[in-house]
Order: C-alpha cells, then structure tokens, then sequence
C-alpha cells in the first residue's frame, strides 16, 4: 500500500485527541487495503474546524468542503459515483450546529456513507466558544459564566434519526477505534461513529474521560437499551450500540444502475442534444 502521510505540517496543538484519530484512520485503511478496498476507491470529506484538518494530513481523495457541510459532500459523491466508500469527518460545532440538518438528513436517508464525529466538546479551532456538545458549566469564549444549555446526546439522537450502524470511540483508545471505523465502513447504511477527544487548549477533559469509560460488552438487545447505555451519566461506553439492515439511499433510487456505468460519452451527449 503506498504511503497515506502527506507534506503537509501538523498544526494541531502538543496533545490533542485529533493525533489518536488520525492515527485510528491510518490504521482503518490500511486494513480496508489489506482486505481488498483499494485506495482510489475511498473518498473523504470534512467541515471546517481543526477536525477538518485531518483531510491534509492523510493522502486519500475527497473534498475539504464548507463548515457543517461535510455529510452533504459525502451524500454528494456517494450518489455520483456508489462504488466508492466515502468517510466524512466532522466536528461536534460543525456536524450538530452549523451542518446539523445535513446531519440527520444523511441519516434519515440512510445514505450509504460514514460519519467520524470529532466530539471535543467545543468549537476548537474559533478558540473555545460553546458547541451543541459542551456540558453544562462549560466555561470558554461565549459563555464566560459557564453553559446554562444541556448538550445533545448523539448516539440517542442518531438512533432515533436513522442511522443504521451507531458507535462510540475515544481517541486515546486508537486500535478500538480503528476496529470501529472498519466496521462503520464496510456497514451498507449510514453509519455514524462519536469520538470523544480532549481539547488540550480549550476543553482539557482526558482526565475524565479516561476515568469514565466503560467497552460495552455485547450488542445491546435494542434501541431502548442503546439510548440507556450511551445515555449513562456514570460511565462513557464505548462500543457498538446499532447494527441494523435497512436499504440504503442509493440502492433505493438507482437499483442496481449506478449512474458512472450508464453515463452518456461526449458525442452521445451532443447527438442528444442536437435531437
Ligand atoms: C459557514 C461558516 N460559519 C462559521 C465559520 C467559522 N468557523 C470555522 S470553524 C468553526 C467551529 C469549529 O468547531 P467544531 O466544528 O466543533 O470543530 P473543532 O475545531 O472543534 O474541531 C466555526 C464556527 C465558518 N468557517 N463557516
Ligand atoms: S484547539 Fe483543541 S481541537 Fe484544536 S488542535 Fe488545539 S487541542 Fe486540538
């Protein structure tokens, strides 16, 4: 497999959770490689925020799109061309803020690609203001006196949206998390993935997340007990919560055609037109 390291400096700060995912990533595709997936074969999309800078730090295809917008891109590619697995990586401002519809729409239609969710708890890269995902108490740029707004729970929102194959990682656990996304990617259906990561600049919580987690040990029996496992205030579970079969987007619209095999060449189109 050729190298999937790019020339690109690394600005990420001394640290931070986003090193343990891009290392899971590596590890992911290097795997997916190994078992058959050939690089030209996967694409990637991302918001903006530090998350986004994952896309110049790995050597894959894709498009390094707007904030909130990374699903939209990811839907967008995975219907011009089927045969291809498209991973989205998105932040927790970028995915459950700004981009919050793009989210839960993918998901709805169970679009055939995956969400990494990077969830640090802020919106890292504007320098630590509040995000959908900071606790209560959450003091950065916007909220000086703390949040007063609960955060959303993605896995029992994500559940409930659609999505067809629901996880939890943590970054600092980079060989669960790259099992993780191995499966989410080789799932047919959505497949949505949050990651707890530490912001060491803004959101410094490794301490407490490393004291809390707990692996789930089986698949839970179904959704009621998913959303209480990933809602459990004690421990943070990590694992898979869903793993459902449903038809996805693309199969539902095309069926078996996909629209790269039966696109009409330039001549062809210009017959057409001329008709
Ligand atoms: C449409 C739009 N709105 C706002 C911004 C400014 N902006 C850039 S990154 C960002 C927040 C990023 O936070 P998050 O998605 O949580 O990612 P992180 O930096 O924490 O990885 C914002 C608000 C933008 N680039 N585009
Ligand atoms: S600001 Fe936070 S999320 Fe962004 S690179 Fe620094 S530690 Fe990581």
């Amino acid at each position: 497999m050729r190298d999937l390291n790019t020339h690109k400096d690394n600005t990420w700060c001394t640290g931070c959770g986003n090193f343990g995912i891009l290392n899971a990533v590596k590890k992911a595709i290097t795997n997916l490689n190994e078992d058959g997936t050939k690089l030209a074969d996967i694409a990637i999309t991302t918001g903006i925020g530090c998350h986004g800078k994952i896309f110049d730090y790995l050597a894959l295809n894709g498009i390094y799109g707007l904030h909130g917008r990374g699903t939209a891109t990811a839907s967008g590619i995975k219907l011009a061309n089927p045969m291809l697995k498209v991973i989205s990586f998105g932040g927790d401002g970028d995915s459950l803020g700004e981009g919050l519809e793009h989210t839960l729409f993918a998901a709805k239609r169970n679009m055939d690609i995956t969400l990494v969710l990077h969830n640090n708890g802020n919106y890292g890269l504007t320098t630590g203001q509040f995000s959908p995902l900071s606790r209560i108490g959450y003091k950065g740029l916007s909220t000086p006196s703390g949040s007063i707004e609960r955060p959303f729970r993605p896995v029992p929102l994500l559940l409930e949206t659609g999505a067809t194959f629901v996880a939890r990682g943590f970054s600092a656990k980079p060989d669960h998390l790259a099992n993780l996304i191995v499966q989410a990617v080789n799932h047919k259906g959505f497949s949505f993935i949050e990651v707890m990561q530490p912001c060491v600049s803004y959101n410094n919580n490794y301490a407490e997340l490393n004291s809390r987690i707990k692996m789930l040990e089986t698949l839970p029996l179904n959704n009621g007990m998913a959303v209480e496992l990933a809602s459990n205030e004690e421990h943070i579970y990590l694992g898979v919560f869903c793993k459902q079969e449903y038809p996805c987007y693309h199969e539902s619209l095309y069926g078996d055609n996909a629209p790269l095999k039966t696109r009409l060449g330039k001549e062809q189109r210009i017959a057409l037109l001329n008709r």
